[in-house]
């Protein structure tokens, strides 16, 4: 009921009356009147006229339930949100729900975690009040081989939102993506993705694809401080984090759809190699067996990076056990 009513309010740019929204909802006006006072506490400020009703004039950097939930469009991959003031991680959470049989298309959030996790056991830095910690629940037909492509998808969904909300904020972002998994604005790391699965050997039961976006952060603990930035640190401007999260949802729905028709990259290739950083540059592969340069030519439609290497011969670079850097630092 409180996302209906919010988005009842959300859509509308003149007064809306109590007794209008009690018909559409069909809810009573004490009802109607409770959901008010709560989005006041949690921060909606609302202009109200006597025999006019009731208009939100501004809307809080909050990232709850009912915040996302009613600015999500029909046709979204998108459509439950779980949210927490406060969890471990949202990808173990993810996981935790689709053991317990929570459906395709749930994307848990939280304001805070307290063991935000990278790949590999790393630690990702989750602080309350200026990020976007979220992981999309899915279970797709793929084979499970493919899966690690969707990590691709979701880098080219968050870029394309930051995009859309720098637009929306009349500002621009220049955007990069830092082969596989990283989002990065002037060099600096604003995001990172991690993908877990549950499968079988033909079959997947889940794929938690995991989201951790520096939003208006401005401290950066002293680990991160050289490689790590944010949106607003980057641009200078405050963006609406439950926004990016829609923006998210509606761009990864239309390349998801993209992505499934074909099973692989092809359609969605050309638009992450505009977006490549690194690309056309000479970079540094590092895996098991060592390190060597080349030149990153770009991600082809199964996800791997093509590089030639300095004597000429190419190679393509599966995302893994493997770091790609620039020659001189992070990027
Ligand atoms: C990643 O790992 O970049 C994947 C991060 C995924 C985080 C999301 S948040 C929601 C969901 N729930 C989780 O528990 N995780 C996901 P990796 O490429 O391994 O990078 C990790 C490295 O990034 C760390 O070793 C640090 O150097 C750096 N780092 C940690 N916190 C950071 C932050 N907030 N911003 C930028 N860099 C950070």
């Amino acid at each position: 009921m409180k996302t209906k009513i919010l988005k009842r309010l959300r859509g509308e740019t003149d007064y809306c009356s109590g007794q209008e929204i009690c018909e559409e909802i069909g809810v009573s006006r004490t009802a109607v009147w409770k959901v008010i006072k709560q989005l006041k506490e949690e921060g909606y400020v609302f202009e109200a006229v006597s025999n006019k009703g009731y208009k939100i004039v501004e809307y809080p950097d909050i990232i709850t339930k009912s915040e996302i939930e009613s600015q999500l469009t029909s046709d979204n991959v998108v459509h439950k949100i779980v949210y927490f003031d406060e969890t471990d991680s949202t990808n173990t959470q993810a996981k935790l729900g689709a053991e317990q049989g929570e459906e395709d298309g749930t994307l848990y959030v939280t304001e805070c975690q307290t063991g935000g996790r990278g790949r590999r056991g790393r630690q990702w830095i989750s602080p309350s009040g200026s990020g976007i910690w979220m992981s999309l629940l899915l279970r797709p037909q793929l084979n499970p081989n493919h899966a690690s492509m969707l990590t691709i998808v979701a880098a080219l969904a968050v870029a394309k939102a930051i995009q859309k909300e720098a637009q929306t904020l009349g500002t621009q972002v220049d955007c990069q993506i830092k082969w596989p998994n990283d989002i990065v604005v002037n060099k600096k790391k604003v995001c990172g993705i991690l993908t877990e699965m549950s499968a079988e050997m033909d079959l997947i039961h889940y794929v938690v694809i995991g989201i951790g976006i520096n939003v208006n952060t401005t401290e950066f603990e002293e680990s991160i401080r050289d490689m790590a930035s944010s949106l607003y640190v980057e641009s200078g401007i405050h963006f609406k984090r439950s926004r990016v999260v829609a923006y998210f949802t509606e761009a990864f729905t239309q390349y998801y759809q993209k992505f499934c028709a074909t099973q692989d990259l092809s359609a969605l290739q050309d638009e992450y190699n505009q977006m490549l950083a690194n690309k056309d540059n000479q970079v540094k592969i590092t895996d098991r067996n060592g390190t060597f340069t080349g030149t990153a030519v770009g991600m082809n439609r199964t996800g791997e990076l093509e590089v030639i290497k300095e004597d000429g011969t190419h190679v393509n670079i599966v995302s893994g056990e493997v770091s790609v850097r620039g020659l001189y630092g992070y990027v």
